[in-house]
Formats: structure tokens, C-alpha cells, sequence
């Protein structure tokens, strides 16, 4: 099969794609990866063909021989729809997880993202912690997040708290709260590691004045992260912007309550007294 027909890439593409139409992917702002299952790589084999052995710049043994589709160092999520080979790959990484070859896509040059690190070091601690369960690591720049790094304290508590606070849904959809990396360089191995450690314990990590990171099992759930967490911040946004004050919210034993009801485990250093 092509890569193109299989049904795991029209998911890559269509999530870039809402993406891209939500404004979170200014210019070639974010990236996506997804690690593919092994029938996956076997339906797609014949149209595969491997380019030369490069360093990823970080190690990932636990990913040793896995193949990731990943959006390409410089690309725009804008041109993803229109121009799919031009703008992500295929990689596989080799034996040592220290080095990736490229296997379809970018043909007119180019590598993966600027922060595969980061994407790989994320994609080995969720392999691990979920058993092989989560596939997808996305980074975008949605707005209404990255305003609130610049007001809130760069703290786990503080944007789990406020962002739990602002829609009924968010400590359901993300119950084990939310980690904060305070400005780092982004790109490089330094950042990735604080990430990944950040990805031991949460599925969503907020990088202060740049974007967020989202893992998940699959394209909808991780979208849906992201989204849910985005619009959240948006709320907090509006609300922040007509007052400075809340005059009601939901309160720690509404949270409790909420916990109980819908059998999430909510853990309490979130649900302090303010
Ligand atoms: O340009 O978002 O963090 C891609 C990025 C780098
Ligand atoms: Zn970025």
C-alpha cells in the first residue's frame, strides 16, 4: 500500500490540518509525531526507501527500531493537506536509538523537526508509562496558553488549578494536572529531557512563552488535549480580561465531588486553599 491510502496518515494529516485551521501553526510554528504500529509499517514496506543514517542528538534506546511519521524541520502545517510528501516522513531509528534514517516523504529535502528530541524523548516515557499505548506527541503555539505563561506563576499547581477552574471537563480530560517548563532554548536536547521527565507524570506540558506539548494514545485524544486545554486558557483569558477578580468558581470540594462522580483520581496538592 502507499503510504498516502493508509488510513493512519490521512489521520496525521487531517489532524495537522485542524491544526493549522485552529491558528495554533503560525508559519512553520509546531510539529506533530506519531509512532507507528508494526502492521502499519508492514502495509507500507514497498513504499519505503532508505536514506542515510543521521544523528537524532539525543539517545532513545527504548525506541530502538520503531518508525515514527514526523512533520519536517521548516515546514508549514498550512502546506500538509496540499503537499504531503513535500512536508513530513517516515523515520526509523536504529539499533541504539542514537540515529534515524528517513524512509518516505520530504522530497524536496530537508530533515524533521527541529525538535525531534523532544518528540522522541516524550514518545519513549509514554511508551514505557503506558505500556505502549500512546502513539501521537504534539506541539503547537495556541495563543490564549502562551498569554497566560506571561501572568500566571510558572508553576505545575498554578496552571492546573486555573485551567481545572475554567471548564467542568478539563479535570476529567486531564486529571493528572499539568506541568509547566519555564523559557528554555528550544530545539535542543536540554529542553527535551526537562520535557520528558514533565511526561513521566502528565500528558500535557506548557513550554512559557513558546507553546504546549500533548501526548496521547491517538490523533482525536490528543487533539482533543490540546484543544480542550486551549480553550480553557482562552476562557481564563476572557475572564481575566473583564475582571481580576473571579466572583464564583468551582471550589476544591466541588472538585472532590466531581472526582467521585465521574471516578477520576484528582491529586490534592491541585486542590488548595487559595
Ligand atoms: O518551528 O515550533 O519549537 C517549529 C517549532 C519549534
Ligand atoms: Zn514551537
Amino acid at each position: 500500500m502507499k503510504v498516502l491510502d493508509a488510513e493512519f496518515t490521512q489521520g496525521f494529516i487531517r489532524m495537522a490540518n485542524d491544526g493549522w485551521e485552529q491558528g495554533w501553526h503560525e508559519r512553520n510554528g509546531g510539529n506533530l509525531s506519531y509512532r507507528m504500529k508494526p502492521e502499519e509499517v508492514d502495509m507500507v514496506k514497498d513504499d519505503l526507501k532508505a536514506r542515510d543514517w543521521q544523528p537524532i542528538g539525543t539517545t532513545v534506546p527504548d525506541l530502538a527500531g520503531e518508525f515514527f511519521m514526523v512533520t519536517g524541520s521548516g515546514k508549514f502545517f498550512r502546506n500538509v493537506i496540499i503537499k504531503p510528501e513535500d512536508s513530513f516522513c517516515i523515520i526509523e531509528v536504529d539499533e541504539k536509538g542514537e540515529n534515524y534514517r528517513i524512509m518516505w516523504g520530504l522530497v524536496n529535502g530537508g530533515r524533521p523537526t527541529s525538535e525531534l528530541p523532544s518528540h522522541l524523548m516524550n514518545h519513549e516515557v509514554k511508551k514505557r508509562v503506558t505500556g505502549g499505548k500512546y502513539r501521537v506527541i504534539y506541539h503547537a503555539h495556541p495563543a490564549n496558553t502562551i498569554a497566560l505563561t506571561f501572568v500566571l506563576p510558572l508553576t505545575d499547581e498554578a496552571f492546573t488549578r486555573e485551567l481545572w477552574e475554567m471548564a467542568t471537563e478539563c479535570p476529567v480530560v486531564f486529571p493528572d494536572g499539568i506541568g509547566v517548563v519555564p523559557w528554555m532554548v528550544p530545539g535542543g536536547r536540554e529542553i527535551a529531557v526537562e520535557t520528558s521527565k514533565l511526561m513521566e507524570k502528565y500528558d500535557v506540558a506548557i513550554w512559557a512563552h513558546h507553546g504546549m506539548f500533548a501526548a496521547g494514545e491517538d490523533f482525536d485524544l490528543t487533539f482533543g488535549l490540546m484543544h480542550t486545554v486551549e480553550k480553557s486558557a482562552e476562557i481564563l483569558v476572557k475572564t481575566l480580561s473583564m475582571t481580576g477578580t473571579k466572583r464564583q468558581t468551582i471550589t476544591p470540594t466541588d472538585f472532590r465531588n466531581l472526582a467521585r462522580d465521574f471516578n477520576v483520581t484528582l491529586p490534592e496538592r491541585f486542590l488548595f486553599e487559595k
